[in-house]
């Protein structure tokens, strides 16, 4: 949904009966890719905005919480993360957070929309880098397409920083894409998935998630809460799940001794971002 007030840029979530507005300078790009429209806004507060067919993707102020908590947790659950693969992710925060980590040999990333990527060149250059890192693919395709091609027994960790489960992001919220995943995925591999709204969407999508996650054979998974002030109710999660071994186990000394800068992931929150509070426990049982 566009502008309401002047001056003001407004989201509305119609079925929640809310909205989010943050109030803007100018809108400074806008354009219909192939895929999608495609819309930056210079804000007042939160440095720059990316909005793709009206909902909030990102701004420069607060995606530090979502990019660090869709990578970190998982790169300190597995035992050795060496090849990854992104899905999604066109703004390239992902990529450049998975990249912090000096043992990764090669990071996928696998971008329907190949104008998102360019858009974010230009106005959130600090996300994009990492982007000429030579262990980095920039690939422009259908990442469900590609995941149902990809070698089985390749891949650590497979990182689904998608758009909401519509369009052409429905079918990565389903159990053949995940099927895919668990065939691509070496033994100890990891798939995690920004999962929506805990207080909106954990008694239907994440419920549906963790079924079609387990339906596919993978072993343990668990939801974990994070901040995401500009995404609907401000709350959001990313849903973890492990080929064969406990996602709620991770490497905390070696979080705790990262070779990198974070803003919000460390040990601490990793572990308390593992707690299951008591409606989402109800929501799964
Ligand atoms: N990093 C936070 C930004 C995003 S954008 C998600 C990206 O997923 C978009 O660029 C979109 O083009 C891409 N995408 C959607 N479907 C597919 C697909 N099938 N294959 C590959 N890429 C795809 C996440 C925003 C979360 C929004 C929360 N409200």
């Amino acid at each position: 949904m566009a502008e309401h007030m002047p001056g003001w840029f407004t989201e509305i979530f119609q079925d929640q009966g809310t909205g989010f507005s943050l109030a803007i300078d100018a809108k400074v790009h806008e354009e219909n890719s192939q895929y999608q429209h495609i819309e930056i806004y210079q804000t007042k507060t939160f440095g720059k905005l990316m909005v793709l067919d009206g909902c909030v993707m990102l701004t420069d102020r607060d995606n530090f919480l979502y990019h660090e908590m869709m990578t970190h947790p998982a790169l300190f659950t597995h035992k050795a993360p060496r090849d990854v693969a992104i899905i999604g992710g066109g703004d390239c925060g992902t990529l450049k957070e998975v990249l912090k980590h000096p043992d990764i040999r090669k990071v996928t990333q696998i971008e329907l929309d190949e104008r998102v990527t360019r858009v974010a060149e230009e106005h959130f250059p600090d996300l994009c880098s990492s982007n000429d890192d030579s262990r980095a693919e920039l690939l422009f395709a259908d990442g469900i397409k590609w995941i149902s091609d990809a070698s089985p027994n390749s891949l650590d960790l497979i990182i689904v920083d998608s758009t909401d489960p519509v369009g052409p992001a429905e079918g990565l919220f389903a159990v053949d894409f995940y099927r895919n995943c668990h065939l691509a995925l070496r033994e100890g591999g990891l798939l995690v998935q920004q999962t929506e709204s805990p207080l909106l969407h954990a008694d239907t999508i994440i419920k549906n998630v963790h079924a079609d996650m387990r339906k596919a054979g993978f072993k343990t998974s668990r939801t974990l809460p994070f901040p995401q002030p500009v995404y609907p109710t401000g709350w959001w999660s990313c849903t973890m799940a492990s080929k064969n071994d406990n996602v709620t186990f991770f490497r905390e000394a070696d979080a705790a001794e990262r070779s990198f800068r974070t803003r919000y992931y460390n040990e601490d929150i990793h572990r308390a971002a593992l707690a299951v509070p008591e409606f989402m426990k109800a929501a799964l049982k």
